[in-house]
C-alpha cells in the first residue's frame, strides 16, 4: 500500500504536518507538493487552528527535490520552481499563524530553504543544514538566497551557500539560522509544546508580528513606523487585546480566543 506523503493531524488549536517519504529523506516530488498544498486548504479552512508544527518522518528532515528518475537534463527547474517551491514558500510566510519548524534530521537543499521559512525553527542535535545545490550543479532557491544572508549576515551565507558542506545543528543555532536544539528524543514534546503555546497565545497579535519582522527586512525605520501604526491600531480593536488588558487589572492569566 502507498503510503501517504503528507500526514495530517489537528488537535487542541495545533495543526502538525509530517513529510512522509522517509525513504527517501522525504524530498519532495508532484505528489507531496499536491498533498502539501491540500494540507495547507485543510488548515486555512480551520478557524480553530491557531499554530502549525511541520516536521519529518524518519531519520531526515527533507532532502529537497526528489532527484529520481523525473528530474534530469531537460526539465524546466524555474517552471518547477514557480508552480511548486515559490507558491509554499509565499504561502508559509504569509500564512497567519505561528509555523514552528521541528528539524528532525537532515535539511539539504530545496528541504533546508523550506526549513528556514518557518517563524521559530527547533532542531534535533543530530540535525543538520546543508546547501545542497551547488553539489549538483544549482544554486540556493525557495527563498534560500533571500533568507541565508539574512540570518547569517554575508560571509556565512557566501560560505554555505558556495561551498555546500554540512553545517551541524548546534552550530546553526549558534549562528543565528535557527531557534535553538534540543535533544533528539525531546524534539517532538518541545516542538508539540511551542505550538501549543503559541496556540493559546493572540493569534492576530502574532500574525501582526510575524508580518512586521518580515516586512522590517526591506523597510526603512518610516516605513517600519508607519506599517507598526496600521497593525497596532487593528489589534486595539481586537477582543484579544481586551482580554489581555483585563487579565492584566484582574491579575490572572489572559484566556485569548485569537479573535
Ligand atoms: O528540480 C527542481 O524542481 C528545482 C528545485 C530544486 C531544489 C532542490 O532541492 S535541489 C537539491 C536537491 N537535494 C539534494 O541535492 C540532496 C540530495 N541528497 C543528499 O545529498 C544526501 O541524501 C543527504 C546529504 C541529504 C543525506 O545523505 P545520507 O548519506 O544521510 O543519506 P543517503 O544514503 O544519501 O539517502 C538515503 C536515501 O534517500 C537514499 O535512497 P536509497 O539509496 O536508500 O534508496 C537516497 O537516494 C535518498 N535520497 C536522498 N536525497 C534524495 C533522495 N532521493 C531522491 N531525491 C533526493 N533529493
Amino acid at each position: 500500500m502507498t503510503e501517504e506523503p503528507i500526514l495530517l493531524a489537528m488537535a487542541d488549536g495545533v495543526a502538525t504536518i509530517t513529510l512522509n517519504r522517509p525513504d527517501k529523506l522525504n524530498a519532495f516530488n508532484d505528489p507531496m507538493h499536491v498533498a502539501l498544498r491540500c494540507a495547507l486548504d485543510t488548515i486555512a479552512a480551520a478557524p480553530e487552528v491557531r499554530a502549525l508544527v511541520l516536521t519529518g518522518a524518519g531519520r531526515g528532515f527533507c532532502a529537497g527535490q526528489d532527484l529520481g528518475a523525473t528530474r534530469g537534463p531537460g526539465a524546466d527547474l524555474g517552471e518547477s520552481l514557480e508552480r511548486n517551491y515559490n507558491v509554499l514558500i509565499r504561502r508559509l510566510r504569509a500564512m497567519p499563524l505561528p509555523l514552528v519548524v521541528a528539524v528532525n534530521g537532515v535539511a539539504a537543499g530545496a528541504g533546508a530553504s523550506l526549513a528556514l521559512a518557518g517563524d521559530i525553527v527547533l532542531a534535533a542535535r543530530s540535525a543538520s543544514f546543508i546547501q545542497a545545490f551547488c553539489r549538483i550543479g544549482l544554486m540556493p532557491d525557495a527563498g534560500g538566497t533571500w533568507v541565508l544572508p539574512r540570518l547569517v549576515g554575508p560571509a556565512r551565507a557566501a560560505g554555505l551557500a558556495l561551498l555546500g558542506d554540512v553545517l551541524p545543528a548546534e552550530t546553526a543555532a549558534a549562528w543565528g539560522l535557527i531557534w535553538r536544539v534540543v535533544d533528539d528524543e525531546q524534539l517532538p514534546q518541545e516542538a508539540a509544546a511551542l505550538g501549543g503555546r503559541l496556540a493559546s497565545q493572540p493569534t492576530r497579535a502574532l500574525a501582526a508580528i510575524k508580518q512586521a519582522l518580515q516586512a522590517s527586512w526591506a523597510h526603512t525605520l518610516d516605513q517600519q513606523l508607519d506599517l507598526e501604526r496600521d497593525l497596532q491600531r487593528d489589534l486595539g480593536w481586537t477582543e484579544d487585546y481586551r482580554e489581555g488588558v483585563a487579565a492584566f487589572r484582574e491579575r490572572r492569566p489572559a484566556r485569548f480566543q485569537g479573535r
